[in-house]
């Protein structure tokens, strides 16, 4: 069967089903899901610090049967290089993001699907900090 690349790129911090049910779907897409996941260095860039670390993170990404790729993500410029080093088909990301790397068009389908309501990385640490 021909290859169909998807990839999708972040922090995955503290998993949680908004993730993964970003993964199913970015994996529907095609047949081989790759992840761009940022490191604990571009984490900072990106005004983020996260919970667990790059390997951990890794470690948690690579157990997702979506997911059959993980690569680092370390600046903002990559994803077009990524996008032709891996032949992508198709490039997405969850709509907080819409509009964004519409640039990306250029190389491959870019696509931006809903978020999990009421769940993220931030509502969890909090619950879990301050019980609420
Ligand atoms: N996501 C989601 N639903 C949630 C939370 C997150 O669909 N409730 C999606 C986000 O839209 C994103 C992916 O899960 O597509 C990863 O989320 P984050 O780890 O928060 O990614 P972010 O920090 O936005 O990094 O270059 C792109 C950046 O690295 C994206």
């Amino acid at each position: 069967m021909k290859k169909k690349i998807v990839i999708t790129y972040g922090t995955f911090d503290l998993l949680h089903v908004g993730h993964i049910r970003l993964l199913k779907r970015a994996k529907t897409l095609g047949n081989y899901l790759i992840v761009g996941l940022s490191t604990d260095e571009f984490n900072a860039e990106k005004h983020k610090s996260s919970f667990m670390g790059y390997e951990l993170r890794k470690e948690l990404l690579q157990a997702i049967r979506y997911v059959d790729l993980v690569i680092p993500e370390k600046n903002w410029e990559q994803k077009r290089d990524d996008i032709r080093q891996h032949n992508v088909d198709i490039f997405v990301m969850g709509d907080d993001w819409k509009g964004k790397f519409d640039s990306l068009q250029e190389y491959c389908k870019v696509l931006y699907l809903p978020r999990t309501q009421d769940i993220s990385s931030t509502a969890i640490k909090n619950k879990v900090t301050n019980g609420k």
